[in-house]
């Protein structure tokens, strides 16, 4: 394995017995990025690319579980349909490109959000990802596309609820930890780290019941930007925090 100088000295003084076990991104700055260049926020996405790239194969390498990706919100329906329909270009492109080596790595791929609203060669593209490397046992990779926090909160209460109303479940059957099944996310553990670039300081309906306890790490970089060091730049941040849980320091 090659290292850049910087990357070496930061992953030499990475504890590797307390490395994140899930990481969660909000993958934040393309059109900016692009803009500051003369470029269509289409270049940032693409550019963007690079980036989540190189993030997967750092997690891959300390040894992260879990790295959950903010790509497309519930919310970003509403910017021009040109870009949108770009955007829903990606996981097919990615995919194609990448398949091979997260397969190698023995990656994990999930799609977190709802499948029904995406264009229906966005769906096949990630269904077919999702089946090809459902066994593997390595870096669990969630996608959240079409994704909103309140919107996953409400379809989890309308589950137990239907529940409840059929007589399956008792009212004192509810439980967090019910909550956090029905979760797109259930079975999975909260994220110990969110990671934020490009200067935003805002949760933007991601994680919102799963975040409870997670250490924000934000940087003003944009999102094409942002390289592998910066990523190992977090995780040695968030390895000299002490998380206490609301309890006291031991
Ligand atoms: C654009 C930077 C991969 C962030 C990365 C539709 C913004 C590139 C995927 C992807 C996007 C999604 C699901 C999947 C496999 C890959 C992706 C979108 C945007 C939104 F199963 N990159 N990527 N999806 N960008």
């Amino acid at each position: 394995m090659s290292l850049h100088p910087k990357e070496k000295e930061l992953y030499q003084k990475l504890d590797l017995q307390s490395i994140p076990h899930h990481v969660a991104i909000i993958m934040d700055g393309n059109g900016r990025w692009a803009r500051k260049r003369g470029l269509p926020r289409i270049a940032g996405h693409r550019a963007g690319v690079n980036s989540l790239r190189e993030t997967i194969r750092a997690a891959d390498q300390v040894g992260v579980k879990i790295l959950t990706l903010y790509t497309f919100s519930t919310e970003n329906w509403k910017r021009p349909s040109k870009e949108v329909r770009f955007l829903m270009k990606l996981p097919e492109e990615y995919l194609s490109k990448e398949i091979d080596e997260l397969c190698a790595k023995n990656v994990c791929i999930k799609q977190m959000g709802e499948m029904e609203g995406l264009p229906e060669h966005t769906r096949n593209a990630i269904e077919d990802a999702m089946d090809k490397t459902a066994e593997n046992t390595g870096l669990i990779v969630n996608f959240a596309l079409n994704y909103g926090s309140r919107g996953e909160i409400v379809r989890a209460v309308k589950k137990i609820s239907r529940l409840a109303s059929g007589g399956s479940i008792n009212e004192e059957d509810i439980t967090e930890e019910m909550i956090s099944r029905f979760l797109y996310s259930g079975g999975q553990p909260d994220p110990d780290l969110l990671i934020r670039p490009s200067g935003e300081l805002r949760l933007s309906n991601f994680l919102l019941w799963q975040m409870a306890y997670t250490e924000f790490w934000f940087s003003e970089t944009y999102w094409p930007d942002f390289k592998k060091e910066d990523f190992l730049q977090a995780i040695l941040d968030y390895q000299k925090r002490n998380r206490r849980y609301g309890g006291l320091t031991k």
